[in-house]
C-alpha cells in the first residue's frame, strides 16, 4: 500500500492519529499539499460516500471520517502557498440554511485562502438574513454558497432573493457549489457562476476580482 493509500484508508477508518501521522510523514517526504488532499484525504471520503448511500455506514461513522479528514487538512492548510494577487479581496462563504455539510466548504475556504483571499467563513446552516448581515458587515466582493442536499438547494434561491431585497445584489458576485448542483441551476437562481470543485471556485473567484 502506498502512503497515499494508507492515508485514504486512515480517513475511511476515522483514525485521527493515523491521519495526523501519515499526513505529516507525506509532508516530510516532500509530497505537495494538494497531492496530499487530492490523492489521500479526499480518496478516503470517496470510499465513505457509496457506503453511506448504501446503508453500510451510518452518520456517527461518517462524522468520524469527516473529523479525521479535518485533522489532515489542518496540517496541510498552512503549507499552501499564498499568492498576493487577490489579497485585498474579501469572500464570504457559508453552507445554506438547513444544510450541515461542511467538508467541501472547508476545502473551498482553504484553497481561497491559499489564493490570497480574505475569507469570512460564516459556517453551516446559514439563514438568508445572516448572509445579508455578513455582506453588510464585511463588504465582500464575492459571496459563496454551498449546498449538498437536493432539499437545501432552494435555500440558495431564498438567499439570493434576500440579498436582492436588501439592495445588495449589484454589490457582490455570487458563486454556488456542492455535489447536487449543475450549471443550469446556478443560472436559474441568478447566481454569477457554478463551481464544480474547489479549484474551479478559486479560479473563477480570481477572475472576478481582476
Ligand atoms: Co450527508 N448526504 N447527509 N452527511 N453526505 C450526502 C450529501 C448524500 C449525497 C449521501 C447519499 O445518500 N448518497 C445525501 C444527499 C442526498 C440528496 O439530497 N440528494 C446525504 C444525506 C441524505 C444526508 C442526511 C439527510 C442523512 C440523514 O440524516 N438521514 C444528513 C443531512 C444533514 C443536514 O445537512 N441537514 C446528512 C448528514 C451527513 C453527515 C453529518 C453524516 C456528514 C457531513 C459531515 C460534515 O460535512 N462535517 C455527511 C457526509 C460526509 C456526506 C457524504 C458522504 C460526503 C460529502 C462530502 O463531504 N464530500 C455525501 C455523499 C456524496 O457527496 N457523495 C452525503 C466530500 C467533499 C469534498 O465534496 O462537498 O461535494 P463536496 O465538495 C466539493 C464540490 O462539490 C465543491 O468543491 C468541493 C471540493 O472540490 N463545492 C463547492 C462544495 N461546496 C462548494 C461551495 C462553493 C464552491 C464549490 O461555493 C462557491
Amino acid at each position: 500500500m502506498s502512503n497515499f493509500e494508507e492515508l485514504a484508508e486512515a480517513v475511511y477508518q476515522g483514525d485521527d492519529e493515523a491521519v495526523i501521522m501519515l499526513t505529516k510523514s507525506l509532508v516530510e517526504s516532500g509530497a505537495k499539499p494538494m497531492e496530499i488532499v487530492s490523492n489521500g484525504l479526499l480518496v478516503g471520503m470517496d470510499i465513505v460516500a457509496p457506503k453511506f448511500k448504501s446503508g453500510e455506514m451510518f452518520i456517527p461513522e461518517v462524522m468520524m471520517c469527516a473529523r479525521a479528514l479535518g485533522e489532515g487538512l489542518k496540517i496541510v492548510k498552512p503549507l499552501l502557498s499564498t499568492e498576493d494577487s487577490a489579497s485585498v479581496s474579501t469572500f464570504v462563504m457559508g453552507t445554506v440554511k438547513g444544510d450541515l455539510h461542511d467538508i467541501g466548504k472547508n476545502l473551498v475556504v482553504m484553497l481561497l485562502e491559499s489564493g490570497g483571499f480574505n475569507v469570512i467563513d460564516i459556517g453551516i446552516d446559514v439563514a438568508p438574513e445572516t448572509f445579508v448581515e455578513a455582506i453588510k458587515e464585511h463588504k465582500p466582493q464575492i459571496v459563496g454558497m454551498c449546498a449538498l442536499l437536493t432539499t437545501t438547494m432552494m435555500a440558495m434561491q431564498d438567499t439570493i432573493d434576500a440579498i436582492t431585497e436588501a439592495g445588495l445584489r449589484d454589490k457582490v458576485k455570487i458563486l454556488v457549489g456542492g455535489a447536487p448542483l449543475y450549471p443550469e441551476f446556478a443560472e436559474k437562481i441568478g447566481a454569477d457562476g457554478y463551481c464544480v470543485d474547489a479549484v474551479a471556485c478559486k479560479e473563477m473567484a480570481a477572475q472576478m476580482v481582476v
